[in-house]
This record gives C-alpha cells, structure tokens and sequence, in this order.
C-alpha cells in the first residue's frame, strides 16, 4: 500500500476538536491500510512531557520535544499526527524548519472561542473565567491564528466525519496516500 511519510500538525484552542479530528482522521488511514501515529495530550502529556505546565516556557518546550518525537516517528515512515494547541507561530514554524520540505502539514482546527467555551467538555473554561486555572489560551494567554494553514478546517460547519475526509482528501492529492 502507498504511503509517504508526512506530519499533519493540528493547532487550534482546548476544545476545538483537534484529538477528536485526528483521532478520526487516523481512523480512516487505518481502512485504508496505513500506519499511524497520534501524538497528544493523553500520551505525550501525561509521559514524556509529565514535568510540564502551561507558563509560555514551558508550552515551548513542550512542543520542542513532540516536534523531536514526530521527527523521529516520520523517520520510522509513519504518517503521524501531533494535537496540541501550540499556541504560538514562532515555534510552530521551528517545528516545521525541523521537518523535511513538504512533509509537515499545518491543519488549523478553527472552532470560535464561544463554541469551544460553550462545548468546555472539561469545565477547564469555566474554571478560567473563574480566576480557578491561570495562563489558559484564549482566556488569559495568547493564541496565534495561523496565516497560511495547508488545511482550514471548521469544525462549527462540518460534522467530524466530514472534517477528517477534508484531510484525508488533502493527503490523497498530495500524493501522500
Ligand atoms: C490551555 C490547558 C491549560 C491552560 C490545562 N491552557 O481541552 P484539553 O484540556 O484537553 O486540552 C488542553 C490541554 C492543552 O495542552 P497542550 O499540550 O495542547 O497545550 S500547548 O500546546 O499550549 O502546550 C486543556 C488542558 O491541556 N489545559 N491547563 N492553562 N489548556
């Protein structure tokens, strides 16, 4: 079966549906007999990444070492797929400088911040607006929108089944599947 190595890189708020899109999306590489990986917050967080908070340092390193991880995966020929929010532009395009030409794929998870606070599947924005959690993006730390995503997906417009075909379509006409 085709299959070039790529990094589809998720970026969007808490909430936004990047674990569920990606989770979608790999399940849709697997019928088609790929082999995936998923990097987010429930294996990276929780392991590797154990020691980290949500101060802007801490959210650089955090996505320097899944950036890392992902290159490592992407040399094992996997299709791999990191969900973090990574807020910031600057260390989005690090990850990408770190990445072969053409292989790593902004996917901009674009869900309005009132539908992400409304959803609050976690009650994480609650506890924001309450002063509970500090430095929570979108609240009271930055998110950069990203300029120019390969993929633009709207969450608020689309069911997930259809977000994650729009990726899906995207790999098949870049020649990645
Ligand atoms: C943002 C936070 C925070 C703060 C805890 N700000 O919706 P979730 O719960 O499952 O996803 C969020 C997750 C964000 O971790 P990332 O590793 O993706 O962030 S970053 O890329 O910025 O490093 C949320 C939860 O952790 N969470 N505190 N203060 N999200």
């Amino acid at each position: 079966k085709k299959q070039k190595p790529c990094l589809l890189w998720y970026t969007g708020l808490s909430g936004s549906g990047k674990s569920t899109v990606a989770n979608a999306v790999d399940a849709l590489l697997f019928e088609r007999g790929c082999h995936s990986y998923l990097l987010d917050g429930d294996n990276v967080r929780h392991g590797l990444n154990g020691d980290l908070g949500f101060s802007d340092e801490e959210r650089v390193e955090n996505i320097r070492r899944i950036s890392e991880v992902a290159k490592l995966f992407l040399d094992a020929g996997l299709i791999v797929s990191t969900a973090f929010i990574s807020p910031f532009a600057s260390d989005r395009a690090l990850a990408k400088e770190k990445i072969a030409a053409g292989e790593f794929i902004e996917v901009y998870i674009d869900t309005p911040i009132a539908v992400c606070e409304q959803r609050d599947p976690k009650g994480l924005y609650k506890k924001a607006r309450a002063g509970e959690i500090k430095d929570f993006t979108g609240i009271d730390s930055d998110y950069d929108v990203p300029e120019t995503p390969q993929i633009h997906v709207k969450t608020d417009q689309q069911s997930v089944e259809q977000c994650a075909e729009q990726i899906v379509n995207h790999l098949i006409e870049q020649g990645f599947i």
